[in-house]
């Protein structure tokens, strides 16, 4: 295009390119992170930029930041819980409880298939009650009965939430496939 507006002997303009992706994954933070300035709303959750918006990064390019975006129907139920437990998708979307167990049945199964990343001791360390043994159910259940006063909601939103922000360590929820793709 500019080529073209040289031949003509019009100036150049910036090239125009749009951010997208799923909620919640940096798009934001990408576009502040490349002017070293806070320019667009960017923050831990889903959702947070709601409406186009161009930013000039350069004379030569401009950034057009949107709305992260989702398949409008998530039929891999297993990929749908993860962009749930990072809280890639609006919580009026799930169940925060069956989220939360479903999450602590997947860290289970990664302290066993790789106890080397995944610490043994993460939940008795951080909520005083041992998992090992429960089903994520259950222990959503005994943690609230022994620190929330049986409050499973709140129990399954601090869980989460910890997951979230890390307090739980840094957890891989996918481990690249062992033998590269054919
Ligand atoms: N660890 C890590 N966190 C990041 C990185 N980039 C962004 N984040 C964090 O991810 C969170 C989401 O960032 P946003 O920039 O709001 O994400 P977004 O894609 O614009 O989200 P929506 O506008 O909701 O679609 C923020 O807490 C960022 O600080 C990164 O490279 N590494
Ligand atoms: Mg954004």
């Amino acid at each position: 295009m500019n080529q073209r507006r040289r031949d003509r002997g019009m100036l150049p303009r910036p090239v125009r390119a749009v951010v997208i992706g799923f909620p919640n994954v940096g798009k934001s933070a990408l576009i502040n992170r490349l002017l070293n300035r806070r320019v667009v709303e960017s923050a831990r959750r889903a959702g947070v930029t709601r409406q186009l918006r161009w930013v000039r990064i350069s004379d030569e390019l401009d950034l057009l930041d949107a709305p992260g975006v989702l398949p409008s129907k998530l039929t891999d139920q297993a990929a749908a819980l993860k962009l749930a437990f990072c809280d890639d998708i609006g919580e009026a979307a799930y169940d925060n409880q069956r989220v939360a167990a479903a999450l602590i049945d997947r860290i289970h199964q990664l302290q066993q298939e790789i106890p080397k990343l995944v610490a043994q001791d993460l939940f008795l360390s951080r909520y005083k009650v041992d998992s090992h043994d429960l089903t994520g159910e259950s222990y959503l259940e005994a943690v609230a009965e022994e620190k929330y006063r049986g409050d499973r909601e709140r129990t399954a939103t601090q869980i989460l939430n910890d997951f979230r922000k890390g307090n739980l360590g840094a957890i891989p929820l996918e481990l690249p496939p062992s033998e590269p793709p054919h």
